[in-house]
């Protein structure tokens, strides 16, 4: 067994990864052995009775080999098998003490080691990146007091209010199983009959046809507990908590049509755009925010906080910004790491517990029961990714892959014989004890009243959204129920779409050259037992209890960084050397990823001589996988870019996705020859010699979005 450690920082800086490295195995310089040590000089012919004669079965060396590979794959996450996971820390702004006694919530002296996986949900693990989906958003925190997971989303609110009906979710959203049809994708028949009978469903949907589906950069997008949880300070009082994490460059989508083609071009997007931040020390960071609601107002909202399809508005309750996560080294291994983190939202620590809102206490079975069949044994804990930073001492014994070797004959308490150890912990030093809610109750299997409001926060969200969000929202409608085959079914949801807004409602069903159904035959929610009456199912009709909610449009999100964005330099032999690097330096500046894209890989000479390593020839990459272009004068360059039809079509697709285009002199001629010919004079956007500062300033803007009403009917 590796040692464990304590919480103490080595040379690492992180008691995580320092616990890591006594596992890593490094075979710089070493000698090739078995798994026993053996030392081997052949690895390629296996032991034959003669060369041409049968192998033989003594052949350890090809059986270890062969089954060690017949064994390689576990069974992929039911949900979220596709992700990307990264190590950071966590460190505290202000102590808290006055709602919570966790450690890492009142020591701003920690910096508490964590371990990040981001995800899609339906697409199997090895689908695109840029599936419309929910993201997983998932965090371990290595904490002195034991582990903690917030095992969140980039969405703050789920699609059910039950984990009985989880299997159900899953199940619809999935591919249809006859024929395991759509990969990674909702737009299909048996996710749009569940969603239209079951309306609870509507408000995480309406964020999943919203842009936060498709977001452009694990980091740039939001996360949420989702769930209510409680705070419990030293003296015992509870407050309840909502989670957020708020990205440090605001959050970003791309449109649906990047989308599409990304996935084409890179499925690994998200995941290399990951990896690539932080091996180029551009650390991905979060703040971590706080909704905290005192227990006696627990009642005083329109909804239910126990109701995991409801966000407390930030107008209601404002977020708490309480510390930062920030994300800096690349795991080592993706199976160790990645695949192997087994995330656990019943890891809780003291100073932190549950609400009974009745989808997380589902989970707190779930996810333990799934890695005993991912991970195959209640060992997993023991795997170093979620081995926790200090000991652990229990009489837990036995079961596939021990890793530990418990000392003494005593494994039960009380004990007198191993001296009663481990002892238990008195409360006051440290003990996990559950909050004491008072409870008075029968046992009943229905769903509350007060869960029955499935429509009026889907319209605040819809009616918070800038005009280009909802022409977003409108066409994702359309392009899903576009690829659902049953008219029920799209009538269905048109009604459903109109108890939320009626104009969106008009959009989608012109779109799909359906009408809107007067009325919908019931039952809706028929996921209710024979006993009982329909009617009392049925949701309630929308509430406007605020217009807007400011926080919810990414209209209102960070313009004030370039850091990290990928900006296409096109050019040629010949290009001009003063305008490239007065762009490129003014650009790394601000830390953007400068890139250079010619009609052939190697090397390109500017207007000075000089050879520039060419990054990408415009054979192998695309317009979709940058922010921004950039075109330098030089008439040798630009001459030679105007013979080839590909820089054309990637200014075009540029254009009509709303990006920033710069261009120097003789690069004007590339527009000319585009789309962004007849629109070049009035759009903010469309840069010709102007000061890289301005180019700056427009591409932190994201997309001009603007230009999309003018741009939609460009044929790209
Ligand atoms: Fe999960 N979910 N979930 N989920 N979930 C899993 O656990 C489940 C829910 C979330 O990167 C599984 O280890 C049930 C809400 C993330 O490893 C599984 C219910 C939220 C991840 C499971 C929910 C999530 C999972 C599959 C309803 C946001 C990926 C593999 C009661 C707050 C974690 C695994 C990672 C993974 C069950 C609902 C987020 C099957 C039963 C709500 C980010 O246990």
């Amino acid at each position: 067994m590796a040692k464990q450690k304590s919480n103490a920082k080595g040379k690492t800086g992180s008691s995580k990864i320092d616990m890591l490295q006594t596992h890593m195995i490094d075979a710089e310089g070493k000698t090739f052995t078995t798994r026993q040590g053996v030392k081997i000089n052949n690895t390629n012919h296996s032991l034959k009775a003669g060369v041409r004669g049968s192998t033989l079965l003594e052949d350890f060396i090809l059986r270890e080999k062969i089954q060690n590979f017949d064994h390689e794959r576990i069974p992929e996450r039911i949900v979220h098998a596709r992700g990307s996971g990264a190590h950071g820390y966590f460190e505290l702004y202000e102590d808290l003490s006055e709602y919570t006694k966790a450690g890492i919530f009142t020591d701003t002296s920690r910096k508490t080691p964590v371990f990040v996986r981001f995800s899609t949900v339906a697409g199997s693990k090895g689908s695109t990146d840029l599936a419309r989906d929910v993201r997983g958003f998932a965090t371990k925190f290595y904490t002195e007091e034991g582990t903690w997971d917030l095992v969140g989303n980039n969405m703050p609110v789920f699609f059910i209010q039950d984990a009985a009906k989880f299997p159900d979710l899953i199940h619809a959203v999935k591919p249809e199983p006859n024929n395991d049809i759509p990969q990674a994708a909702s737009a299909h028949d048996t996710f749009y009959d569940f969603v239209s009978l079951t309306t609870e469903t509507l408000h995480n949907h309406i964020w999943v046809m919203s842009d936060r589906a498709i977001p452009r950069s694990f980091r740039m997008m939001e996360g949420f507990g989702i769930h209510t949880f409680r705070l419990i300070n030293e003296k015992g009082e509870a407050h309840f908590v909502k989670f957020h994490w708020k990205p440090k460059l605001g959050v970003h989508s791309v449109t649906w049509d990047e989308a599409v083609k990304i996935s084409g071009a890179d499925s690994d997007f998200h995941r290399r755009d990951l990896w690539n931040a932080i091996e180029s020390g551009n650390y991905p960071e979060w703040e971590l925010g706080m909704q905290i609601v005192p227990e006696k107002d627990e009642h005083n909202f329109e909804f239910d906080l126990l109701d995991p399809t409801k966000l407390i508005p930030e107008e209601t309750v404002p977020v708490k910004i309480v510390g930062k996560m920030v994300l800096n080294r690349n795991p080592e291994n993706f199976f160790a790491e990645t695949e192997q983190v087994a995330f656990l939202p019943d890891n809780i620590i003291p100073g932190i517990d549950f609400s009974n809102d009745p989808l997380l206490q589902g989970r707190l079975f779930s996810y333990r029961d799934t890695q005993l069949s991912r991970l195959g044994s209640p060992n997993f804990h023991q795997i170093p990714i979620n081995r926790p930073v200090v000991n652990t001492y229990n009489n837990q014994r036995d079961a596939h892959m021990q890793m530990d070797i418990p000392k003494g004959n005593t494994a039960y308490f009380p004990n007198s014989i191993g001296g009663g150890c481990p002892h238990l912990a008195k409360i006051a030093e440290g003990g996990f004890s559950s909050y004491q809610e008072r409870i008075d109750a029968k046992k009943i299997r229905a769903r509350s009243e007060s869960f029955k409001d499935h429509f009026s926060q889907p319209a605040l969200f819809y009616r918070s959204l800038a005009n280009w969000e909802k022409m977003h929202v409108a066409n994702a409608y359309a392009f899903e129920l576009g690829k659902c085959t049953y008219d029920h079914i799209k009538e269905r949801m048109l009604w459903i779409i109109a108890q939320i807004d009626e104009e969106l409602a008009k959009t989608v069903a012109e779109k799909i050259g359906m009408k809107i159904p007067k009325s919908i035959e019931k039952p809706i929610n028929q996921a209710i037992g024979p006993d009982d009456n329909v009617e009392d199912y049925q949701p309630g009709k929308k509430k406007i209890y605020l217009e807007k909610s400011a926080a919810l449009s990414q209209d209102n999100t960070v313009f004030d960084t370039i850091q990290t964005r990928q900006i296409a330099f096109l050019l040629a032999d010949g290009f001009s050397m003063k305008d490239f690097s007065s762009m490129k330096k003014a650009l790394e500046k601000e830390k953007a990823m400068v890139k250079l894209i010619a009609p052939h890989g190697g090397t390109v000479k500017c207007d000075e001589g000089m050879e520039h390593k060419v990054d990408a020839s415009i054979m192998t990459t695309e317009s979709v996988l940058f922010d921004a272009v950039y075109i330098p004068g030089g008439k040798k360059s630009v001459n030679k870019l105007l013979e080839e039809a590909k820089y054309i079509k990637f200014i075009n697709e540029a254009f009509k996705h709303c990006k920033a285009i710069a261009v120097n002199d003789e690069g004007e001629e590339l527009l000319n020859k585009s789309f962004v010919k007849d629109y070049k004079e009035d759009d903010e956007a469309i840069l010709i010699n102007k000061k890289p500062q301005q180019f700056i300033k427009t591409v932190a803007k994201h997309r001009n979005w603007k230009r999309m009403e003018k741009t939609k009917n460009i044929p790209v």
